[in-house]
């Protein structure tokens, strides 16, 4: 699709926390594009995805007039600053805000989304949620601990005190972040104050698979004791028009997760 001689094409995954990220900046810009979808994402990318994001090989990728653009926390801020005659502005206009924003949406990816030791928690869920791989593991909550200390310590069994560990390490993000929006919102609404910025774009796109992982195991990482005010943004930011359109449901997660399972289930019987 074709807007104001702007050719936008995202390549993604429908269920991705990063690519939802994209959709939202897209949204709260007013931009259509056409959406690409990756069929088989960990097992065959397309010919798109590996010429257009040829280092890591991952969605999402922002094609614009022809030229690729990776890693969600730069397609953001490449949108924000490519479509700044429509919609309000993403990331702050003082210099020291902006780079204080990005500091938090790095805090964000490295404790919430990524593989580290701290991390560990949300992005071991996304993971075996998107691929189906550990789907025999993925039972209960103890089960769901076992599962991201195996991946976090290169399947090595460790102790339960070290698995609770690595949980206490995410509540502890989690508190540090709520910590931060209660700076930044200055009891308003959103990280940006009364309209949504920078960092809403970066937590928002991690809302579904937590609203996931509390429908599915039954943990809430945001919540009424540890986070009221991170709970309270999250109700509000799903209910806005520009996100409604964007977020997926926690049911089709669900039955998402499901089916990918049902695959990778499938598919080990047949190996
Ligand atoms: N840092 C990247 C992370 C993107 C990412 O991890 N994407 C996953 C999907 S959620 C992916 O494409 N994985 C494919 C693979 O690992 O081969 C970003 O922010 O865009």
């Amino acid at each position: 699709m074709e807007r104001g001689g702007d050719d936008l094409k995202l390549l993604g995954t429908w269920a991705s926390p990063f690519v939802i990220r994209v959709k939202l900046a897209l949204s709260f810009k007013g931009q259509s594009y056409e959406n690409i979808e990756e069929e088989d994402l960990y097992n065959r990318k397309s010919e798109l995805l590996l010429k257009s994001n040829p280092v890591h090989k991952k969605v999402p990728v922002l094609i614009h007039n022809g030229r690729p653009v990776c890693e969600s926390q730069l397609i953001v801020q490449y949108i924000d600053e490519s479509f700044n005659n429509t919609g309000h502005s993403l990331l702050p206009m003082d210099p020291y805000e902006r780079a204080t924003s990005r500091f938090w949406a790095a805090y964000i990816d490295d404790k919430l989304c990524h593989l580290s030791p701290h991390g560990i928690l949300v992005y071991t869920l996304v993971f075996a949620f998107l691929n189906g791989v550990w789907s025999n593991l993925l039972i209960d909550a103890s089960h769901m601990l076992q599962l991201f200390a195996s991946v976090f310590q290169g399947g090595k069994a460790k102790s339960e005190e070290e698995k609770a560990k690595a949980l206490k390490q995410t509540y502890t993000a989690v508190e540090t972040l709520e910590l931060a929006f209660r700076e930044y919102s200055k009891g308003k609404p959103f990280f940006g104050g009364d309209s949504v910025g920078y960092l809403d774009i970066i937590l928002g796109g991690m809302i579904p698979v937590v609203h996931y992982i509390e429908a599915h195991y039954g943990i809430k990482l945001f919540d009424s004791t540890r986070s009221p005010l991170l709970k309270s943004w999250m109700e509000c930011f799903g209910t806005l028009d520009a996100t409604k359109s964007v977020l997926p449901s926690v049911e089709s997660l669900i039955e998402y997760s499901k089916m990918k399972q049902a695959r990778a289930a499938a598919s080990a019987a047949t190996n």
